[in-house]
């Protein structure tokens, strides 16, 4: 037994220490262009990766269920801490194992059952859980939907306030998944004040900007914000809700006992290291580098004759219509043929898509993972001509050939996590 527990991973198990550095080789030699994907430090994954997964601690600091929590009372009371902080936030709970669980919870908080709800739809770049029929929010809630123009495919602001006027919903939800324009959340509140709802902002691609000052906050208008920690703002997997003071309380409640029992202290720790990384100089010009990254990506792309959706980005992220009508080929295929040159992207619908979401017309591209390795503009104008061209022949072996040695080039000049290949303790990710 003692052999057993002090063996490491590879003695214990080979297939899954096999399997973890296939992917540790995976995620550096490939390009990842998953618009919801980084890199985490090494700080993160120890502290993901800690004693702290051991323990129970039902409650929140210093009103815990069970004893010796005095370690994990530190490690939350600081990831709240810097929560409030880089967020400028007057209560945070950071307890949420993900992003739906945060929502969840924030329904729970404010919502009666059957409530009316009005979020953004799914297709034009909202998100399951904003009211979706499958999801809990679509099934518990009555719904109603906004999304964006026909003629810009930005939200449209009109429709969404005539929306708002004729189901007279308790909560609108912002936020998005696929969504490459600034959002408006002080036109949102208003809106919402203007029928007496309340909002939730789900702001889980883009809390890293909001963090940094580069999207506008949702904070001083919506009642409750919520985020994923691991996208833009490049913590460990979970969620994390911030609100006003008056509403604490609630949302505590509502995350424990209401849609969870004890919280994930190895995660939550993580949360605190990545919250500190958030907060030092650095993250910032980071930040900046994903918004420039992407504007260069979509320069070239449209350079190389691809129609973004909305014309463009002034985000992390880039909608590229891959289908055209018909011209082109579908999202589907589009995916498939850039795995098999090791550039990862996932196929997304796009608005007004003709096309089922597990075909969809376009790809949703994002460039917070390649900036963490360091890649700049320079790199991201080589990846679209990449992409455009597999994307123009990808039935092409030849140009296959081609892109995937260029792929293996550029990623072998942008180290990642090279160490834990190694069997060594540690060495920084390149950027920041
Ligand atoms: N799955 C996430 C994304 O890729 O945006 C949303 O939850």
């Amino acid at each position: 037994m003692n052999n057993l527990f002090t063996a490491n991973l590879a003695e214990v198990d080979p297939v899954v220490a096999e399997a973890t550095n296939n992917e540790v080789k995976r995620q550096a030699n490939g390009l990842e262009l998953i618009a919801s994907e980084n890199f985490v430090s090494e700080a993160v994954l120890q502290a993901m990766g800690s004693v702290f997964t051991n323990k129970y601690a039902e409650g929140y600091p210093k009103k815990r269920y069970y004893g010796g929590c005095e370690f994990a009372d530190v490690v939350e009371q600081l990831a709240i801490d810097r929560a409030k902080e880089i967020f400028g936030a007057q209560h945070a709970n950071v307890q949420p194992h993900s992003g739906a669980q945060a929502n969840m919870a924030v329904f729970l908080a404010s919502l009666q059952h059957g409530d009316k709800i009005l979020g953004m739809n799914l297709s034009h770049g909202g998100h399951l859980t904003h009211g979706h029929p499958m999801n809990f929010s679509g099934i518990n809630y009555e719904v109603s939907d906004y999304g964006v123009a026909w003629e810009t495919e930005q939200i449209d602001y009109d429709e969404l306030l005539r929306a708002a006027e004729e189901s007279r919903p308790k909560m609108i939800i912002c936020g998005a998944s696929a969504y490459p324009r600034t959002i408006d959340f002080e036109k949102i509140a208003e809106i919402a004040k203007s029928v007496g709802a309340i909002v939730m902002a789900d702001i889980a691609h883009i809390a890293g900007l909001v963090a940094v000052g580069l999207h506008l906050s949702p904070l001083p208008h919506c009642e409750f914000v919520t985020t994923t920690t691991h996208k833009t703002l490049r913590g460990p997997r979970g969620g994390l809700i911030l609100c006003r003071e008056e509403f604490a309380k609630d949302v505590n409640k509502a995350v424990f006992p209401g849609v969870q029992g004890g919280p994930l202290v190895h995660i939550i720790a993580a949360k605190a290291v990545a919250f500190g990384e958030a907060l030092r100089e650095g993250f910032k010009a980071y930040q900046q580098q994903i918004l420039d990254n992407a504007q260069a990506l979509a320069e070239e792309l449209k350079n190389q004759g691809l129609r973004l959706v909305s014309g463009g980005t002034d985000n992390h992220l880039i909608l590229v219509d891959v289908f055209q009508n018909g011209k082109g080929i579908t999202g589907k295929v589009a995916e498939k043929a850039l795995d098999e040159v090791d550039i990862t992207v996932n196929k997304n619908t796009i608005p007004f898509d003709t096309n089922s979401p597990f075909v969809a017309s376009g790809i949703r591209l994002g460039t917070p993972a390649l900036t963490t390795r360091g890649m700049k503009e320079a790199e991201m104008r080589q990846i679209a001509q990449m992409i455009a061209s597999i994307i123009r022949e990808p039935e092409s072996e030849e140009v296959k050939t081609k892109v995937k040695r260029d792929v293996a080039e550029l990623t072998a000049k942008f180290s990642l996590y090279a160490h834990r290949l190694r069997g060594e303790q540690s060495e920084s990710i390149s950027a920041s």
